[in-house]
């Protein structure tokens, strides 16, 4: 039960990772619940400059980060962990796209590595070779549909989505059940109702009336009612 889930992440630019010390995941990594480790790519360089990349074979433009840095690398932080299996992220735009459930899937790994790529990418032999390792698993992931110039920032948000999911992390696990709930709803994806605190008036605008009623089924059908209303919104598009 009290596995101690690890998280090392290799860019380029470790200061990047910075925000990982604070809130929730800082707090979290104070208290042990969490080990994380940030580890400059550059490190396993071997020549003077500490090149990371070089020109793609085909042509084309931009340039594509070499293997050999990530393979040290990876091994090397690999090394940190006990676990029988360690889970290579791979950040890309061309990965699958993260969801809820992806970030509840990664919950369960003990180990997760997050393989940062800037420029055109990793040289692809680099996911074929830890694929082919029968400890390693490797997920390609990206954030969204739109292309960020590194998966830092995209590291620090899939970080997040996990780190918040795993327990003791978050003061009140009510709020994770409730929201799992309002996830899981029949076959469609239920977004959040929207919340309300005091004062009951604020520049004009009431807080609704059925909110401080103390009537708890009424409560529930009204927030129903409001994420259903908030969920087609979203869903539908007048473009289309
Ligand atoms: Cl993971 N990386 C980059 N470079 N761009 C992205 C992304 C990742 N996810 C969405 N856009």
């Amino acid at each position: 039960m009290s596995k101690v889930n690890r998280f090392d992440v290799i860019t380029i630019f470790p200061d990047y990772l910075a925000p990982l010390k604070l809130s929730l995941i800082g707090k979290a990594a104070e208290a042990g619940l969490i080990e994380i480790g940030v580890h400059d790519l550059r490190a396993q360089t071997t020549d003077v400059h500490g090149s990371v990349d070089d020109t793609p074979y085909g042509g084309g433009a931009g340039m594509v980060m070499s293997p050999e840095p990530w393979g040290k690398a990876i091994d090397l932080v690999a090394e940190l962990s006990d676990a029988p299996v360690h889970e290579l992220i791979v950040l890309t735009p061309a990965g699958e796209k993260l969801t809820q459930k992806i970030a509840e899937e990664l919950t369960k790994s003990r180990h997760l590595i997050f393989a940062c790529g800037r420029y055109e990418g990793i040289d692809a032999r680099v996911t074929a070779y830890y694929q082919s390792q029968p400890n390693f698993k490797v997920r390609e992931v990206s954030i969204g549909d739109y292309v960020l110039g590194g998966g830092e920032v995209a590291t620090l948000v899939i970080m997040e989505a996990i780190i918040r999911l795993i327990p003791g992390v978050i003061g009140n696990p009510l709020s994770l059940e409730e929201e799992s709930h309002s996830l899981e709803d029949e076959n469609s994806t239920l977004v959040e109702y929207p919340t309300y605190t005091k004062p009951a008036q604020w520049r004009g605008l009431n807080v609704p009336e059925v909110l401080l009623s103390g009537n708890h089924g009424a409560i529930a059908a009204f927030r129903r009612e409001q994420s259903q209303i908030r969920t087609t919104k979203l869903t539908r598009n007048p473009e289309k």
